[in-house]
């Protein structure tokens, strides 16, 4: 179970005349899900998990290597798997998220995901994508450079993948259910981990903690993966400073720090020395909150540990970390990220566009029928994304487009707000109701597109992470306050954009990014905040088949999971 058999595929290629083969290996893993017990903060639960393992196995591969995994459920409901970052080149049949791509895999079936990677480089990471079932089946994806080639950086000594996640005493399915019936908020997670654990700051919780030894003089590659479901998150080691050198799947030009704000979806590679005095030092993972919405607050740590003959102080340095309402240290640190964009990993980005979108997102309010909901503002909490909040088809909206169902979902998402009003100031004459849609944005292939995400002070302003499938994209531009489509764009980077696939929009204020839309296909686009996006905050992108069978959708695997 789990492991990890290896293929080898030769693809051969006329490149100017010459006869090149590339070699791409292809992997195979088994992921058996299973409930398992776990005990974390004085109290035991048992939970789905991959293969028994809280966080999952990690996948590794190469750039350009195809990953089979056979997904066998032997849980008690349906789930699906997403391979979050990886873009899946003309395959959405493999991406995963419930009723976009694939109606669910049946308790009792198995389903078998085909990864294709093509650019990724660095780390990325995969979680179930239905109900909230991602809070214990997730883990990392670890994509190595092509064989002969190395990093843009000096070779670490060792690697590790961090993986930050929540804990939660109760069991998911059932909060993410109640809080849908009952319209009242999910409960909050009791806690954070670190590789699985919480750390000495929370009770019962020390004998565990997550140990990583470190030799003197030596630099280590952590692979930080941010799989939190509903908080932002602040990162740092006690006396070591961080050196960023990849997000998303992709290198960025080298950050000095002394911490980082990581969203929930985001994954950074991070490189740090250890050279300081030998002793014991706290890694720390706590949230980054901007809004006046409570949030748990509390902090996740692990103890990195220099190997050698000394006496460890009794209690570990602990890292200073910005406050957690410190927007302005978040903003900083996230619009420091900049890509290498130079001759050996270029970009591309468009400089002119072909369509442009511009994304009202809102937490908003739907009425309850016959005060049937149980909260004190007597209506129910709703998120959208100009002003339709995403209802989930009971079939995948991939196989009602490839087969022309109708009544699944309407081609009509709006190009920009439906009316217009100060977004980010004072919003108590402006209305929280939303309406309900399963609404997609056809778009052509190969055009350049534009989207420009909007926060609102409506109900709680805050920030969102907002993720793609199927792509990555250049963030252009950030700001705060109403984008200004006439000032704004003159201030855009088009030179060392950062290429990610989850971009923190800020409290109050705006983000710009492009893509290119070639890859068709039936693409996931919501906040990766997981309430919000059970709220409705998500929609779909539809990129159209190109005009050659290379630029066309691949046909669906023989078998697809049925919807019920
Ligand atoms: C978890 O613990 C319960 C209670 O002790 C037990 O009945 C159950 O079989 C355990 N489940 C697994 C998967 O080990
Ligand atoms: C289900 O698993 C079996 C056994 O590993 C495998 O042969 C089969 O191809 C899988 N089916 C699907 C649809 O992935
Ligand atoms: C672990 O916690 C217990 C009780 O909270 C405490 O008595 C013990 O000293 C702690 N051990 C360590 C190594 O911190
Ligand atoms: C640390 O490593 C550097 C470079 O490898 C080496 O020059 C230096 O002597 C080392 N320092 C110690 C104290 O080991
Ligand atoms: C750590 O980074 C901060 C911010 O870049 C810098 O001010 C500080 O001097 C650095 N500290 C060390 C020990 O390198
Ligand atoms: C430790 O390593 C960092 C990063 O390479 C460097 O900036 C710093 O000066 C080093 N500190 C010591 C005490 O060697
Ligand atoms: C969060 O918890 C820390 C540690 O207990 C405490 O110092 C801080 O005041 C708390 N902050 C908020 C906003 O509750
Ligand atoms: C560790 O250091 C102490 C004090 O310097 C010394 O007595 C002891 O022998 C050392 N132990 C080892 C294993 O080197
Ligand atoms: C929108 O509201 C903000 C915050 O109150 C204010 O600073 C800004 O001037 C307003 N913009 C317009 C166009 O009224
Ligand atoms: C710019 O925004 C205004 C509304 O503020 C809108 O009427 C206009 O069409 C927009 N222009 C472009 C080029 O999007
Ligand atoms: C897109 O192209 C594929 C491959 O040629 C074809 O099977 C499919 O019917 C086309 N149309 C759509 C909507 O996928
Ligand atoms: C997805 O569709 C299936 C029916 O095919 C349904 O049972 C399930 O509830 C749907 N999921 C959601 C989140 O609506
Ligand atoms: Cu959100």
């Amino acid at each position: 179970m789990g492991q990890n058999k290896m293929g080898l595929i030769l693809v051969f290629l006329f490149l100017d005349g010459l006869l090149v083969c590339l070699a791409a290996d292809v992997h195979y893993y088994d992921f058996v899900l299973q409930e398992a017990n776990f005990t974390r903060m004085c109290s035991t639960k048992s939970m789905l998990t991959v293969n028994g393992s809280f966080p999952g196995p990690t996948i590794q591969a190469r750039k350009g290597d195809t990953i089979f995994v056979n997904v066998i459920n032997q849980g008690t409901y349906g789930v699906t798997i997403h391979w979050h970052g990886v873009k899946q080149p003309r395959n959405p049949w493999s991406d995963g998220p419930e009723n976009i791509t694939q109606c669910p895999i049946a308790a009792g079936t198995n389903f078998t995901y085909e990864v294709i990677l093509s650019t990724e480089e660095g780390t990325l990471w995969w979680h179930a994508h239905s109900d909230w079932t991602r809070a214990t089946v997730h883990g990392a994806i670890v994509i190595l450079p092509a064989a002969g080639t190395t990093y843009p950086f000096p070779t670490p000594y060792k690697e590790q993948t961090i993986v930050l996640a929540s804990w939660f005493k109760g069991d998911v399915m059932a909060i993410i259910t109640t809080s849908i019936e009952t319209g009242a908020d999910p409960a909050h997670e009791d806690g954070y981990t670190i590789n699985g654990e919480p750390g000495d700051l929370y009770d019962c919780s020390n004998e565990t903690t997550y140990r990583l030894s470190v030799e003197y003089n030596k630099t280590y590659l952590l692979r930080i993966v941010n799989a939190v479901m509903n908080e932002e998150t602040f990162f740092g080691i006690a006396n070591h400073n961080l050196t960023v050198v990849a997000q998303d799947g992709a290198y960025i030009k080298p950050i000095n720090t002394s911490y980082i704000m990581i969203t929930p979806g985001q994954t950074m590679d991070v490189l740090f020395a250890a050279n300081q005095t030998l002793s014991h030092y706290y890694m720390a993972a706590s949230p980054y909150h901007d809004s006046v919405v409570t949030f748990p607050n509390s902090t996740a740590t692990a103890i990195v540990e220099y190997e050698g003959n000394y006496t460890a102080p009794s209690s570990p340095f602990f890292p200073t970390l910005p406050a957690y309402n410190d927007i302005e240290a978040a903003q900083k640190f996230t619009n420091s990220v900049k890509s290498l964009a130079n001759e050996e990993y270029p970009i591309n980005v468009p400089e002119t566009i072909d369509t442009r979108i511009y994304i009202a997102v809102s937490i908003n309010a739907l009425t309850c029928p016959n005060s049937s909901c149980d909260t004190a503002t007597g209506d129910k909490t709703a998120a959208s994304l100009n002003n339709v909040s995403f209802a989930t088809p009971q079939i995948d909206i991939l196989q009602a487009y490839y087969r022309g169902l109708n009544n699944v979902f309407d081609q009509d998402f709006p190009n920009e707000p439906p009316f217009f009003y100060n977004f980010t100031g004072d919003v108590s004459n402006v209305s929280l109701y939303t309406a309900q849609g399963t609404k997609a944005r056809m778009i052509d292939y190969g055009e350049a597109v534009e989207i420009v995400y909007q926060g609102t002070n409506l109900r709680a302003a805050m920030s969102h992470p907002i993720h793609l499938h199927g792509f990555s994209f250049y963030v252009v531009g950030t700001g705060s306050g109403n984008f200004n489509n006439v000032t704004d764009p003159t201030n855009y980077n088009l030179v060392d954009p950062p290429e990610i696939n989850t971009v923190n929009l800020p409290k109050s204020g705006w983000v710009a990014i492009r893509f290119v839309a070639d890859n068709p296909g039936v693409w996931f686009l919501h906040c990766h905040i997981e309430r919000h996006a059970s709220w409705g905050m998500d929609t779909v992108l539809i990129v159209k088949n190109g005009t050659t069978s290379d630029t066309s959708m691949l046909p669906p695997p023989s078998y697809m999971p049925p919807c019920s």
